[in-house]
């Protein structure tokens, strides 16, 4: 029986895999402008080749592209997805700036620098935008990759800070607010103006107490974050102790660049955290969580704080209102300090051209319309005619649609947009997309209340260029020292605290990865502002 069944399986196979064949050959056989184009892209969001946005793209070029597909996971799997037979490109390749320049110094991925007479709206970036050319040249000078351009002045900024303002009133009108707290009611409102120590006190409160009112004093979560998370992150809590903190814990403080932990005040700042972790104010899931399970585990409003960008995906609708806004936490001096983060709002590896494709102009006409405004809000939101945005502009501008019915906003765009290569920027945002209005409330809520505490002199450190060499050498100490770090910090935090000896082995055992890593970041970055100002003259 078993083998009946397998003989079956085998002929299915056998014939799908003819048909599949037939499909491809009779695609690759009609028109001169064929292509097919590997992307990655999970198994929830809808197949490309059914897209709107993809069939106007069609219609408008006169090129039609087949999408095939490996999941993050498979793709993941393939060491050389350059050499996967049958397709001219790969969407979302995520090629590092090392893999980028071997391939391409290789001939396998074409220079797309060579092809700009065929992409008027890339040129006109690349002419226009100084920085973005810039960063996207490899050790050669040439450009191997489309990237994604998402300007909206977010990234920077991706922690605020939230407090349970619903377990604050219980504790003044239990009259369990911790001594010398002066807390009332009226100040419990967004921008609440606190010291850690007092902040510190209160989740305290929280962590010995049944806020939630349950029975049980051992499911509140007095602070919830997500270490070394791209967002919502630990970073401000420690950047409090007069420290720029990243999740890189590099950063550049008046033109040069800087690790974070050789900072005295960066060790002040984790002993702290280690106290914080053994009175049971951060939990050891702060540690080992993934973001989803940080969202799904805060719907239900046991949180007492968190750091996210926004409290609508963490916090259920019936529990949100429950939560403030805390302006970044007041040292013993009166001061406020926020770092910058160095996610970039420039993603360079998004699309890569393999030098097999037969027709490289055609292709790269094709993706050129990818920076048009209207679709890269297509490809960035879901397309117009799936409902994505109104069917109406209003003063020339493309406006969202927030109403999905019941699809929540991140379900829909998750599964209806292709994202990858776009340009949005200030302009596209001022002239011709509206942006959405949860991402507006961020920036607003990111201006009033962390913005104007940044740390003086601190900025993100942009995307930068190296040499082969560089590159090499960044390869072999930089991934080694962020484990390092990593690893120290966490066993620091979480195991008993940091000695002042512990800290100084940290930095003695990984002196020359620190002074390569500073060195190499500082050259590429002097070079960097050189070639931004010279062409921008
Ligand atoms: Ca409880």
């Amino acid at each position: 029986m078993k083998k009946a069944i397998i003989g079956i399986s085998v002929a299915v196979i056998w014939l799908v895999c003819v048909i599949a064949f037939a499909v491809a050959a009779a695609d690759s056989g009609s028109g001169d402008h064929q292509f097919t184009v590997l992307t990655v892209k999970e198994d929830a969001v809808k197949d490309y080749n059914t897209m709107p946005v993809f069939k106007e793209l069609a219609e408008d070029t006169g090129i039609e592209v087949h999408w095939t597909y490996n999941t993050s996971a498979q793709y993941s799997n393939n060491i050389d997805p350059v050499a996967i037979k049958g397709i001219d490109a790969i969407y979302h390749s995520g090629f590092s700036n090392l893999k980028l320049y071997d391939y391409g110094r290789r001939g396998r991925i074409v220079a797309i620098d060579e092809y700009l007479t065929s992409m008027p709206n890339f040129s006109k970036i690349l002419n226009a935008r100084p920085d973005i050319k810039e960063a996207l040249k490899s050790p050669d000078g040439h450009i191997y990759s489309l990237p994604r351009v998402e300007e909206m002045g977010l990234k920077a900024y991706p922690n605020i800070l939230y407090l349970n303002k619903a377990w604050v009133e219980k504790l003044i009108d239990e009259q369990h607010m911790p001594a010398g707290v002066n807390l009332t009611k009226e100040d419990l409102k967004d921008g609440l103006d606190i010291s850690r120590d007092d902040f510190k006190a209160i989740l305290q409160e929280f962590a010995n107490r049944d806020m939630d009112g349950d029975g049980k004093t051992n499911n509140e979560v007095p602070l919830a974050f997500v270490s070394g998370n791209w967002q919502g992150n630990e970073s401000d809590l420690i950047a409090s102790f007069g420290v720029p903190e990243n999740r890189e814990h590099k950063t550049i403080v008046d033109g040069k660049v800087t690790f974070t932990i050789e900072d005295e005040n960066w060790l002040k700042a984790v002993q702290e955290l280690a106290d914080w972790y053994q009175r049971g104010i951060i939990h050891s899931s702060a540690f080992t969580q993934s973001d989803n399970e940080f969202l799904a585990r805060g719907q239900d409003g046991r949180y007492g704080a968190f750091y996210w960008w926004e409290k609508d995906t963490v916090i259920a609708e019936s529990k949100r209102d429950d939560y403030i806004i805390v302006l970044p936490l007041k040292d013993s001096d009166g001061n406020r300090y926020v770092g910058l983060s160095n996610e970039l709002e420039v993603e360079k590896g998004e699309c890569v051209i393999l030098s097999s494709c037969a027709d490289k102009k055609g292709l790269l006409s094709y993706f050129d319309k990818f920076f048009e405004p209207e679709y890269s809000a297509q490809l960035n939101y879901g397309s117009i005619k799936s409902g994505a945005f109104l069917s109406a502009k209003v003063n020339g501008k493309l406006i969202p649609n927030d109403d999905h019915g019941a699809q929540s906003a991140d379900d829909f765009r998750m599964k209806n947009a292709p994202y990858g290569v776009v340009y949005l920027t200030g302009e596209v945002w001022e002239k011709s997309v509206e942006m959405e209005s949860r991402a507006k409330l961020r920036l607003e809520n990111l201006e009033q209340y962390v913005k104007p505490y940044t740390f003086a002199g601190a900025t993100s450190i942009p995307n930068l260029n190296y040499t082969q060499d560089e590159l090499n050498q960044l390869n072999t100490y930089e991934i080694s020292l962020s484990n390092n770090i990593a690893s120290w910090y966490t066993k620091a935090v979480t195991g008993g605290g940091a000695s002042r000896d512990s800290w100084q082995s940290l930095l003695n055992t990984n002196r020359t990865s620190i002074n390569t890593v500073l060195e190499l970041n500082q050259r590429a970055y002097d070079r960097y502002k050189e070639a931004v100002t010279a062409t921008a003259e």
